[in-house]
């Protein structure tokens, strides 16, 4: 097979069938505020899979399952054997998730095979369309991405519990997702990602695409605070080791750091546990999570060092012990250049104004870019809402982002 690239050409895309796959997707999981609630490996999330697989089979694909529940969707290309163009996203969501979020990655990688399909295009390498299992790492730590990059181990993701105790693999065989393909066992030509930015640029700068030219770096802590319970109306104030006043200044502390790093330094504490949760007992146990992130390694670094100074500045109140365990850490990353530049060329065979964007978000593509050629593309939802039933975005935009992927794809598996 001869190697190289072909030049972008515009493919066309049926917006309204896009638009529509999106409502027929966010069926699964849809909440009264009209946004989704689809947790990583929920019934609801494998209804969401299962409709996915349905539309990628009737468009001609085969489905696999890796061993985390990856789904790949293959659209052959004439040579089977050629390392394939892959792009996708996520199907699974936040608690008060939305529509898009994840999804669009995915049904616009669909949209891309079934335009393919009405133009009778055939092409040199396969197509691969991904779902990676829990992106969002709201239920379970670890995302099936991360396993197929190498960057977490099979069983450190199989062992890692939700807050009901469930574990990961235990969660995958409950939805019959367990596959039997090795995870990380597919080489890919080029990876490729749609998304929404889930940021305000794109809309205030009146555009409907975005070439993604990196992501930020990001440091995910466990902290569990540690006092002792006692009577909430016979312990002296004095006498206490009380756990969630400890927590609570830290948690100010979290949001000072964050404050302390402008414009892009963000520091997040999202999920906290009390114990015993009793209302006339001293909370003797605190869990909470920080999610800290930078732009640059020098920031990153900055701020995981006011956190350690925060903590012990805390334990030397001498009321309490603290534990302050690192989830994972992942420096800034930087796209493919060549994948980039081919984006923006894309975008203009297409037509379609576009800048150069940064993404402060986290996606598959930080984790498959450790490992192969990666690039993103993004496309703007109303007022940068997103992890908001509230988050929204147009047919007309979703259909731009698609049109810039499919012309990029189709250069890279090379039209016969
Ligand atoms: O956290 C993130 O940035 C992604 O939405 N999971
Ligand atoms: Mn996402
Ligand atoms: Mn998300």
């Amino acid at each position: 097979m001869t190697e190289g690239v072909g030049k972008p050409a515009a493919l066309p895309i049926n917006a309204e069938r896009l638009w529509h796959s999106h409502m027929d997707m966010a069926r699964h999981g849809a909440t009264s505020k009209g946004g989704v609630n689809r947790q990583a490996l929920t019934q609801e999330d494998a209804a969401a899979r299962e409709l996915f697989m349905d539309w990628a089979r009737n468009a001609g694909c085969t489905v696999q399952i890796d061993a985390v529940g990856n789904i790949f969707a293959r659209r052959p290309g004439r040579y089977h054997n050629a390392p394939s163009v892959c792009t996708g996203s996520h199907l699974d969501t936040q608690p008060t998730g939305g529509k898009f979020d994840g999804a669009y990655g995915v049904l616009a990688g669909l949209e891309v095979v079934r335009a393919l399909n009405d133009a009778a295009i055939e092409t040199r390498r396969p197509i691969d369309i991904v779902a990676w299992t829990n992106e969002e790492g709201t239920r379970f730590a670890h995302s099936g991405s991360a396993a197929f990059a190498g960057l977490v181990e099979l069983n450190r993701i199989y062992d890692c519990t939700d807050r009901a105790g469930t574990r990961f693999e235990d969660a995958l065989t409950a939805i019959g997702a367990k596959g039997d393909l090795a995870c990380g066992d597919r080489v890919f030509d080029s990876v490729f990602e749609a998304h929404i930015e889930q940021g305000p640029l794109l809309e205030r700068d009146g555009l409907s695409v975005g070439i993604v030219t990196g992501a930020r770096g990001q440091v995910r802590y466990d902290v569990s605070v540690t006092g002792m319970e006692g009577h909430a109306g016979t312990m002296p104030m004095d006498m206490r080791r009380d756990a969630l006043t400890a927590a609570a200044r830290l948690v100010v502390r979290m949001e000072e750091i964050g404050r302390r790093h402008p414009p892009q330094g963000v520091c997040t504490v999202g999920a906290l546990t009390v114990a015993p949760n009793s209302r006339n007992t001293i909370p003797g146990s605190v869990r909470f999570s920080i999610d800290l992130r930078h732009p640059t390694s020098e920031g990153l670094a900055s701020m995981a060092q006011a956190i350690s100074d925060a903590v012990q500045e805390e334990l030397a109140r001498g009321r309490t012990a603290i534990e302050l365990h690192v989830l994972d850490r992942e420096e800034p990353i930087q796209f493919d250049d060549a994948l980039v530049q081919l984006l923006r060329d894309s975008a203009a065979i297409c037509g379609i104004p576009c800048r150069d964007i940064f993404s402060m978000a986290g996606h598959d593509s930080c984790y498959l870019a450790s490992k192969q050629p990666t690039a993103m593309v993004f496309v703007p939802c109303r007022d940068g809402l997103s992890h908001n039933e509230l988050e929204s975005a147009t047919a007309s935009d979703l259909a731009d982002g698609t049109r810039v992927l499919a012309a990029a794809m189709l250069a890279r598996a090379e039209r016969v």
